[in-house]
């Protein structure tokens, strides 16, 4: 079998050669090779959350699966780790590097030094904000501004028929991560049209459920008359839940809390009433993130931004889908 792939390979080759379409010409760095012979570095943030557990697991079986070399490494969401795994990876010359940048800034001169030593970069979940789009093949991940709207229309519509204020905290994800800056835009953009919402608080929690908690217990002192938690994933959400019952609140009836990401642990939460509305952000990005490297390395033309698919859940919702959450 590995003969005929490789005879296959080999003709493919050919057909590249003659049409002059080379895998270099369109970024790709192998052009000819078979599954087994392709290595992927794969940088990833770090083991922050629920949402980032079940995105690493799905990234390591999605090329397990399709017989593709994986290296990994966390980076403890430290941006100079993941710096230092993306020059290991240029120096061991692997096919394609992946990776979830931490934060958006501060990318240029690495992305440049793999792109001069020819190896395509794929950004998986988390966006740079780098001018230089030539410095990576394409964007794989969800559109996180969307999801900012998503738990904003919500909100308005659940105090539609009210005019009191509606006091919000949010609890904002790692300070200069994509998801962190586009879910409070695409919130803010929402509810900006009615002045009876106002954020009264607006602080990191680092995306964790311990950060969610003692953000939340700090700023529940100074704003004891918080009607509305808006937390930028799930765990944070979670935290803040312990918070809120530790201050002898009840959450999702005395304080309400919208989050982002759906993991079983925040269903679970909704599923019970303690979450009042989980916006959905899809950590299995592996089987994508395959298909997309076996391109890159076919030195096929890829879309330069490819966004999943998401919904969102009521607390309704949660009880039916719960039972087959695989995450
Ligand atoms: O929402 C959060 C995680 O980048 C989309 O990172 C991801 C976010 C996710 O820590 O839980």
């Amino acid at each position: 079998m590995k003969k005929f792939v490789t005879g296959l390979a080999a003709a493919g080759a050919v057909l590249l050669a003659l049409t002059g379409c080379s895998a270099a010409a369109s970024g790709g760095s192998g052009g000819d090779k078979a599954p087994e012979d392709i290595i992927v570095g794969f940088a990833q943030v770090g083991a922050e959350s629920g949402w980032r557990t079940a995105n690493t697991k799905d990234v390591k079986r999605a090329f397990e699966d399709a017989g593709i070399e994986l290296k990994f490494s966390d980076a403890q969401q430290k941006q100079e780790n993941q710096i230092k795994a993306i020059r290991s990876y240029i120096s061991q010359g692997v096919d394609v590097i992946a990776f979830s940048p931490v934060v958006e800034s501060g990318w240029d001169a690495v992305l440049q030094e793999a792109k001069d030593a020819g190896i395509p970069v794929i950004l998986t979940d988390r966006a740079v904000d780098s001018e230089d789009e030539s410095l990576y093949v394409t964007f794989l991940g969800s559109d996180f501004v969307e999801e900012g709207k998503k738990a904003g229309n919500w909100l308005v519509e659940e105090y539609a028929d009210s005019d009191d204020p509606v006091k919000i905290i949010q609890l904002e994800g790692t300070t200069g991560a994509a998801p962190a800056i586009d879910r409070a835009e695409g919130f803010a953009e929402v509810i900006k049209d009615d002045s009876k919402f106002e954020i009264v608080a607006s602080q990191t929690g680092d995306f964790t459920r311990a950060g969610g908690k003692q953000v939340t217990e700090a700023l529940l002192k100074s704003n004891p008359d918080v009607d509305v938690i808006y937390s930028h994933n799930d765990d944070m959400g979670l935290g803040a839940i312990e918070a809120i019952e530790e201050a002898g609140l009840t959450p999702g009836e005395d304080i309400k809390i919208i989050t982002v990401d759906a993991v079983k642990d925040g269903m679970t939460a909704l599923a019970e009433g303690k979450i009042n509305f989980i916006v959905e952000c899809n950590p299995l990005l592996g089987d994508q993130l395959v298909d997309l490297v076996k391109k890159v390395v076919a030195g096929e033309e890829v879309e330069k931004r490819v966004v999943t698919e998401e919904t969102t859940f009521t607390q309704e919702e949660a009880k039916e889908v719960l039972p087959d959450r695989q995450y």
